[in-house]
């Protein structure tokens, strides 16, 4: 944790250029811990959930709270409270212009701890995530400060809290944008009506949500416990032997013990809760254990038993065999490869047919909702998706989960979007988004790539060296997977590719080049696919395409927002990846955007971004039937797959 704590919160936003860059490898901060909250024998969780105080600071005096030690007591004896749910993003659920508020803002609760937390055991605090920036105090002490939205970060909180007595937390979150912060922002001082007021600006096509995004935990570990556990599986060439690789740290006093050899006991059980695979480790806590007659994780449509999850039970246990802590994790077992010319799972060519997508909904924002959650895999399922793209962020963790369970193949994306205005602090940021990402996400088997940025300005020639840099500081983390960016930047100009194993482009024939021209969507991608390919000889995914589509606007012929333009731009598309498909290097097809989703103002854009096939209710436009027959079509030629009963409707004989 940094040691000037606080005397980074400065309330200056400095604007950040840079000259005849040259760009230095330094190392980042490594992550530590942050193991999914989960409930054993020798743990407990507890939720924070709820209704918390909140209020804002003044826009012009960001750091007053600081200054006046708002944490010391509660929120409400300096400043009048309003009630704030967490999870959710504050901007949409007040009626004022709390939407659009820059800086800081502050939440805090109380709670209890019981008395019997305090004897033998380590107490954790824990966010999923708080965007951008959170420093959090627990009465009145502070614990831990983050930069950094959509990724989770925990303290120990041991020796800070009151038990079998009230305690409060505290938490002060800023969601300025700079140029130096992933993702970049701009923050100005403009004349308004009545003096000046602070404006956040950026590029990005999404709007800046911001507040307690995802769950609050409290959780509990015995003294010495599992810190991390890293998982790596295999597949043997004829798929009937997987094996599972499992490495633990363990944090403690008993791990320093000379006499003390601690070690693990790993226990892999089926679905049916079999145990099939069992291994002791020796001292360096780690080791192998092999499945035979292997069930191998399948993406959804690719196998009939897709996302199937064996369960890693990891015991850790002391020389005398007592047991100190159980920590159990869901493993799919499946193997990744590729070459110049295409990408297999478990030895099977993958065509993704899937979507960009966000978190994003009405008045929660980028707030975790298991029931959107839900309805939005249900429907990724009905419509006939294998796959997408985290665009342009980490999701939620139960959303990984999620995608593990039902088979959807993750390109896992950090939030650097619109990069430019290179610079080394940027880098540094950069990296520590990635290396964050890939400590959290890097046992999923969902997760089958990185996307270390998207639309990043690489044109530039600071672009190559600095793409270089994130590209194979990434690898040296995770080999296990191929590296795409998804990249807007013609391929004359672009800079990055070179660095990637897999390019990825987005592309708005008929939107933002020649609109409306419907004639002159498909020859156009299947020129530009292959002019990626022949320039980087990689494997080319169409990571977006598009139009914004007004719901129930019917204009035939089509026109632009109508949702027969919708439909005729797909069908255009489609016309072109099948072309491409046959050249084999063609990998993949993913639609912007699953949902409509809300965005910056703008006169581009009518209460946000229209370019879903679903509503923001998660209500199909026509363009859905369309997506969904061809996506099951793909399936069935692909990968024998059967279509749904309701695919087609009944017309005659
Ligand atoms: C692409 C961006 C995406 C936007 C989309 C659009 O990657 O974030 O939402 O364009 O304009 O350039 O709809």
């Amino acid at each position: 944790m940094s040691l000037s704590f606080f005397s980074l919160v400065t309330g200056l936003y400095v604007l950040h250029f840079s000259i005849a860059l040259i760009l230095v490898n330094k190392e980042v901060p490594q992550t530590r811990g942050m193991l999914y909250p989960r409930e054993s024998e020798t743990r407990e969780v507890r939720s924070l959930d709820g209704i918390w105080n909140f209020v804002r600071s003044d826009q012009a005096n960001p750091t007053q709270g600081v200054r006046d030690e708002w944490y010391a007591k509660e929120l409400s004896k300096s400043r009048p409270t309003i009630p704030m749910p967490v999870p959710a993003s504050y901007n949409d659920i007040t009626t004022d212009n709390l939407r659009d508020h820059v800086g800081t803002v502050w939440y805090d609760r109380k709670f209890f701890v019981p008395r019997t937390w305090a004897k033998d055991q380590r107490i954790w605090l824990r966010f999923g995530s708080v965007h951008y920036e959170a420093y959090v105090w627990i009465n009145g002490q502070k614990v831990v400060k983050h930069e950094m939205g959509h990724l989770p970060f925990e303290a120990e909180v041991t020796d800070l809290l009151n038990y079998g007595a009230e305690n409060r937390i505290t938490v002060m979150c800023d969601n300025a944008l700079i140029q130096t912060t992933v993702p970049q922002g701009r923050i100005t001082e403009v004349p308004n009506d009545e003096g000046m007021t602070i404006v956040q600006s950026y590029t990005f096509d999404f709007f800046n949500y911001a507040g307690i995004h995802r769950s609050v935990h409290l959780y509990t570990t015995p003294r010495t416990f599992i810190e991390e556990v890293e998982v790596t599986t295999n597949l043997s060439k004829d798929a009937s032997v997987g094996d599972v690789f499992y490495s633990v740290s363990v944090n403690g006093s008993a791990a320093n013990e000379a006499d003390n050899v601690l070690h693990i006991q790993a226990n892999l059980y089926d679905k049916e809760g079999i145990l099939v695979a069992n291994a002791t480790s020796d001292g360096k806590l780690g080791g192998q254990l092999q499945v035979n007659q292997v069930k191998p994780w399948w993406p959804y449509l690719m196998h009939p038993k897709p996302g199937y999850l064996y369960e890693l039970e990891i015991k850790l246990l002391a020389t005398n065999e007592e047991l100190l802590d159980v920590y159990r994790l869901k493993v799919g077992i499946r193997t990744l490869s590729w070459d110049k010319k295409q990408f297999l799972i478990n030895g099977k060519p993958i065509y993704f047919r899937g979507f960009g997508r966000h978190e994003d909904a009405d008045i929660r924002g980028k707030g975790l909702d298991n029931a959107l959650m839900v309805r939005d895999f249900n429907l990724l399922k009905w419509i006939g998706a294998n796959s997408y793209r985290t665009s342009h962020y980490p999701y939620s963790e139960e959303s990984m989960q999620f995608a593990d369970e039902h088979g959807i193949m993750i390109i896992d994306e950090c939030p650097s979007v619109d990069t430019e205005n290179y610079s080394q602090e940027l880098l540094g940021k950069h990296k520590s988004s990635l290396e964050q990402l890939i400590h959290r996400d890097r046992n999923h088997p969902s997760v089958v790539m990185w996307s270390i940025a998207n639309e990043p300005r690489t044109g530039s020639m600071s672009a190559d060296s600095y793409f270089e840099l994130v590209a194979n500081f990434t690898r040296s983390l995770d080999s296990s997977r191929p590296i795409t960016a998804a990249i807007a930047v013609p391929h004359t100009q672009d800079k990055a590719g070179r660095s990637l194993d897999i390019i990825s482009f987005n592309r708005y024939n008929a939107w933002y080049s020649n609109t409306g021209r419907l004639d002159m969507v498909t020859q156009n991608v299947i020129d530009e696919a292959i002019a990626w390919n022949k320039h980087y000889n990689k494997p080319i995914i169409m990571s977006e395409y598009g139009a914004d589509t007004l719901e129930g606007l019917h204009m035939q012929p089509a026109y632009v927002w109508s949702e027969e333009f919708q439909t005729e731009v797909f069908s255009r598309h489609f016309k072109a990846f099948d072309e491409l498909r046959k050249k084999g290097w063609f990998i993949g097809e993913f639609v912007w955007n699953f949902a409509d989703f809300k965005t910056a103002q703008s006169y581009t854009r009518v209460g946000g971004n229209k370019k879903g096939v679903f509503t923001r209710a998660r209500q199909p436009k026509a363009a859905a039937h369309l997506l969904r027959k061809r996506y099951f079509a793909l399936g069935r030629d692909l990968d024998q797959c059967s279509f749904p009963e309701d695919l087609y409707t009944y017309i005659a004989t």
